[in-house]
């Protein structure tokens, strides 16, 4: 075992507990919604063991002691991007293009391809904004896609992509992704959110979508059935209230839609961009994060720690602090983070792998596609 979770019968046994901290201890306990002022006390006064010992209550009682992973690769159709963001150390302008990538139709399904007789589950397909990369590229990317494996679930493009490829083809958002729908896309994943709140996102990422646009074509994807994630970049300008607006305002929509299968705080790294002079957070940080966006997030079942950025180890370690799914074996394809500055180089895990790791802090891998329908359920020794 490297961290047992922390037991919160001792944890309230402390008599100088604070007041509000026990109040919401008490919330939680009888599983009743924390308020905002609520998210924001636990941030300032949450002590690591306290907001670990009821992460843990909450995704015990969601999930037993279950992690769940997937069989998945990924596709990133190019780096060239038309924004600008602070934080982002992988894109390119497209003045300067010959630096970064930009992939063919036929070399992206040559990727698919490779996985010919292999039991992925799920390709994810994320990049930058090409401005000579439009809708009917991907709808026809997706159909290939679909017709050369069809049992493959499709989960492709941020927000920001798709409000730049939807407006450029001078369609309404319900209108441009209906036809990515009918192309074949099955779910978003849930990049480009970064922080919503307008004094941070004005500062780290001005120029792309805003947080109401980000929402909108959320929704309008959960109201054609499609599912998907939301994201949270933390660790750089934001204060605790800005992460619980962020979370909040998540928060609100899965009560309408109920179509976010899980939600992923993507840690700030630092390497090579223009925010490398900010600290990275410290791993107690991190883990009080997921910690408390357990505890707050009610209507999300599932938070991921998504390893490649996180690094296998503290991702394994948030395993006790609520999280319960490491995302998947993902292969060696995906270079946002390695970019900048996470540990992981090449990301590749094998199933074996991934199972040993939730093995090691006596958590029960489970194998789940897309919309976590369980696969196979590892018990100990069985491993593949
Ligand atoms: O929106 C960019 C983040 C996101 C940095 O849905 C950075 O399953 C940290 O969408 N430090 C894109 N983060 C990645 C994404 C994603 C990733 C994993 C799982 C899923 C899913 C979706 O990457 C961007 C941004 O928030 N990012 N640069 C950086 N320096
Ligand atoms: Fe482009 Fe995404 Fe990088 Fe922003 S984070 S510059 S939208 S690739």
């Amino acid at each position: 075992m490297i961290l047992k979770p922390f037991n919160l019968a001792e944890v309230l046994k402390n008599s100088d507990l604070d007041k509000g901290l026990r109040a919401i201890a008490e919330k939680v306990q009888s599983n009743e919604r924390l308020t905002d002022e609520e998210g924001v006390l636990l941030f300032e006064k949450g002590e690591l063991g306290f907001v670990g010992a009821l992460a843990n209550l909450v995704a015990e009682r969601l999930h037993g002691g279950k992690v769940y992973f997937n069989r998945n690769f990924h596709i990133e159709p190019t780096n060239v991007c038309v924004f600008t963001c602070n934080f982002c150390s992988y894109s390119r302008l497209y003045k300067h293009r010959d630096d970064g990538w930009e992939l063919g139709m036929e070399q992206m399904l040559d990727i698919v391809r490779k996985y010919d007789g292999q039991p992925v589950t799920e390709v994810h397909i994320v990049g930058g904004v090409h401005p000579k990369m439009n809708l009917d590229f991907f709808c026809e990317l997706l159909s290939k896609i679909c017709a050369h494996r069809p049992d493959l679930h499709i989960k492709g493009f941020t927000a920001v992509e798709l409000d730049y490829m939807i407006r450029k083809a001078k369609l309404s958002i319900e209108e441009g992704m209906k036809k990515l729908s009918d192309a074949g896309l099955q779910s978003l994943p849930g990049g480009g959110a970064e922080i919503f709140h307008p004094d941070v996102r004005n500062e780290i990422c001005a120029d792309k979508v805003d947080a109401d646009g980000w929402l909108h074509i959320h929704e309008t994807a959960h109201n054609l059935g499609m599912h998907s994630n939301a994201t949270m970049l933390y660790g750089h300008i934001e204060n605790y209230a800005h992460r619980i607006d962020h979370m909040s305002r998540l928060r609100a929509l899965q009560d309408k839609t109920g179509g976010f299968n899980c939600f992923i705080p993507l840690k700030f790294r630092n390497g090579d961009n223009d925010m490398s002079h900010i600290a990275e957070s410290t791993i107690i940080e991190d883990l009080r994060l997921y910690a408390i966006s357990r505890i707050f997030m009610d209507n999300f079942r599932n938070l991921k720690a998504y390893w490649p950025m996180l690094g296998r180890q503290t991702a394994q370690l948030t395993l006790s602090f609520g999280v319960n799914d490491l995302d998947g074996t993902i292969d060696d394809t995906t270079k946002i983070y390695s970019m900048a500055g996470a540990e992981e180089q090449t990301p590749s895990l094998t199933t074996e792998q991934l199972c040993e790791m939730i093995l090691a802090v006596g958590r029960i891998p489970v194998e789940r596609d897309t919309l976590y329908n369980e696969i196979k359920v590892f018990n100990e020794g069985v491993l593949l």
